[in-house]
């Protein structure tokens, strides 16, 4: 079974378009949604909204580390233009939403990622779109765990829940061949990103599992330029996708 994954698509619906080309089972790992893109300034709903010089700014105080006057700086920015903030933001996801969904391959199994709004996913999903969170799927035999969203961090981006609420979604699971996640278990090669110069979040509550049950395989994104993009856990072979925005591609599995 030739299978195709992707995560961190933050915006590149042409690419996503063609993702599924040759595939039999098409995955997405989550992050559709573009807020920044930190290559481009001129690119992402906060540059849409507030221009790409206000951008530049932001993402500065944000490399600093400096995630209060970032706030306080985006705050001020939403001050001067004014008007419902929540649905302005909101009408910006849905354009995006609607571009994405309608490019992703169709079926396609799918979970969140710490950059997504899921209450927004069912207006947007195509009957193929199978979307799983703390689920398990069984595809010609073989067993694909799911768990979407991220932990909470200081950049408070939309999907983060609790170290608790994840680990009982892991719990969910329980044995599976394929491990399917958004953010990588708790492995500081896996989880430090060496362009933004910082460690993401991953999740120890994922590590404990596969030391516990050993999937054949874990699948994650999250982190855009990992130390290493795959190491091994026992049996358990931990990869990560790849940032599909740079990438273009899909990661290819053959199972
Ligand atoms: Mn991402």
């Amino acid at each position: 079974m030739r299978v195709h994954v992707v995560s961190d698509v933050h915006g590149a619906s042409d690419a996503l378009a063609r993702a599924g080309e040759g595939s039999e089972l098409f995955i997405c790992l989550g992050d559709l949604v573009l807020f920044i893109d930190y290559h481009d300034m001129s690119r992402g709903i906060f540059s849409q909204l507030f221009g790409p010089d206000n951008c530049a700014k932001f993402v500065e105080l944000r490399t600093q580390g400096r995630y209060d006057q970032a706030r306080e700086f985006g705050n001020s920015l939403w001050e001067q233009r004014g008007g419902d903030r929540r649905s302005q933001l909101d009408d910006e996801v849905r354009k995006q939403y609607a571009e994405l969904f309608a490019a992703m391959p169709d079926p396609a199994l799918l979970t969140y990622g710490n950059v997504d709004l899921p209450t927004m996913w069912p207006e947007f999903t195509r009957p193929g779109h199978q979307v799983l969170d703390g689920q398990v799927v069984d595809i010609n035999g073989v067993r694909f765990g799911f768990v979407g969203g991220g932990l909470r961090t200081a950049m408070r981006t939309p999907f983060e829940i609790t170290d608790e609420d994840y680990a009982a979604k892991v719990e969910a699971l329980g044995r599976v061949d394929v491990l399917c996640t958004h953010i990588p278990p708790a492995l500081p090669e896996l989880t430090y990103d060496t362009v933004a110069r910082r460690f993401e979040r991953g999740s120890s509550a994922l590590l404990e599992a596969i030391v516990k049950t050993q999937p054949a395989i874990a699948l994650f994104g999250h982190v855009h330029q990992p130390l290493a993009s795959r190491t091994r856990i026992g049996k358990t072979e931990c990869m990560n996708v790849g940032h599909f925005r740079s990438r273009q591609t899909p990661f290819v599995l053959d199972l």
